[in-house]
């Protein structure tokens, strides 16, 4: 059997997209992509992920956390949470000059995006008016834009849009059934309200989740649906293995099995096959090799630099190492020519 043959039976095994009557991803249909044989779905999500991205071509972003800590918010995975005693120190919002340093070291080391993150529940009127000059600043540098800043008002997506923002991170994190053991401050309604205000501010959406909090395969299945079921679905989808903090509550989880995470990038792929799938925190636990089957299960991005938010990330020469071993290249793209491609 050659290859079209066999790319023929598997894609007549599924409907084009298993779906409800209101034609939405059901549950179950995420949940029985995700028990497919490994090798199968592992073949139907590269093969999706060629119909739609060039090959061998990954983006590269770079992570900065703009203000660190002290965050009201309850998140059981977060160090930041000023509830839990993880020995994070809290810092204000950073400067101007010093964000843009941290943007121009991140382009020169070949990042074609660069992501703001603060530790608040939401911001106000002031943090809007002071990040959106360090989109403007950054975005001057020729660099994609994203910024993850917390629950937003519709009037802040519009003025951090004027700023120049072209994502905007706000993950649902896990299945909404599981959420409430997970974070009480806030509802998984008011995740799904932002994400409707950046959308209609014009912002493109960054959304994802978490796996290895304790969830079970379903509420896996759960966090799939509930992204692919976006409409639109998100530009781009961060898949985070939890990375377990000391002093957080999730610090004792079991951790996720290697092929199971590597399922959830290939299902990802699959029903969401235009957006850019972030194989995102935990790559320092990971290794090269589960990091391949990752790439080959339709993952086209990375966060890149020698930090996350305020956990590790792998060294910038290990990634450059393992990208050419991979033959894996970061093609220079604007906001623009990103959004033509992934047409
Ligand atoms: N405060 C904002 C918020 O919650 O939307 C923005 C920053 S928050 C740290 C961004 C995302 O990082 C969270 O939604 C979560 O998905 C992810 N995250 C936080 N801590 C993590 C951890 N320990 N492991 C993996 N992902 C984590
Ligand atoms: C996302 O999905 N993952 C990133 C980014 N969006 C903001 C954050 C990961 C944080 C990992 C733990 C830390 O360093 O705080
Ligand atoms: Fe705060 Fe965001 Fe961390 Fe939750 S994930 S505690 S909102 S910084």
């Amino acid at each position: 059997m050659g290859a079209n043959d066999l790319q023929q039976t598997i894609t007549l095994h599924r409907p084009a997209k298993p779906v409800t009557p209101q034609g939405l991803w059901s549950v179950e249909a995420i949940q029985s992509l995700l028990d497919k044989p490994l090798m199968d779905l592992l073949f139907e999500a590269q093969t999706v992920h060629r119909q739609h991205f060039p090959e061998g071509d990954i983006e590269l972003a770079t992570l900065l956390s703009v203000k660190t800590g002290g965050c009201p918010e309850n998140c059981g995975y977060c160090p930041q949470s000023a509830e839990f005693d993880t020995g994070v120190k809290a810092q204000k919002l950073m400067e101007v000059d010093e964000v843009l340093r941290a943007a121009q070291a991140a382009k020169e080391a070949g990042a074609t995006r660069f992501c703001m993150g603060a530790a608040w529940r939401a911001p106000k009127d002031r943090d809007v008016e002071k990040v959106a000059v360090l989109i403007e600043a950054v975005k001057g540098l020729g660099m994609q834009t994203c910024a993850t800043l917390g629950m937003l008002e519709p009037h802040h997506a519009h003025q951090l849009k004027a700023a120049g923002l072209d994502y905007y991170n706000h993950n649902l994190d896990t299945a909404p059934e599981y959420y409430t053991d997970i974070v009480d401050t806030r509802s998984y309604q008011d995740r799904l309200d932002t994400l409707a205000n950046v959308r209609s501010a014009g912002i493109s959406v960054c959304c994802g989740g978490i796996v290895g909090m304790g969830e079970q395969p379903v509420h896996r299945a759960g966090l799939i649906a509930q992204l692919a079921n976006l409409n639109p679905y998100p530009e781009s989808v961060p898949i985070n293995s939890l990375v377990r903090v000391p002093g957080t509550p999730l610090a004792d989880s079991e951790p996720v099995d290697p092929f199971d995470f590597v399922r959830i990038i290939a299902v990802s792929r699959i029903t969401m096959p235009t957006a850019r799938v972030r194989l995102s925190a935990g790559r320092q636990q990971m290794g090269d090799a589960v990091q391949a089957l990752c790439f080959m299960a339709g993952a086209n991005s990375i966060f890149y630099g020698d930090k996350l938010l305020v956990t590790g990330n792998p060294d910038v020469e290990a990634d450059v190492q393992l990208l050419r071993k991979l033959g894996l290249q970061s093609r220079r793209t604007t906001a623009t020519e990103e959004a033509g491609a992934c047409a």
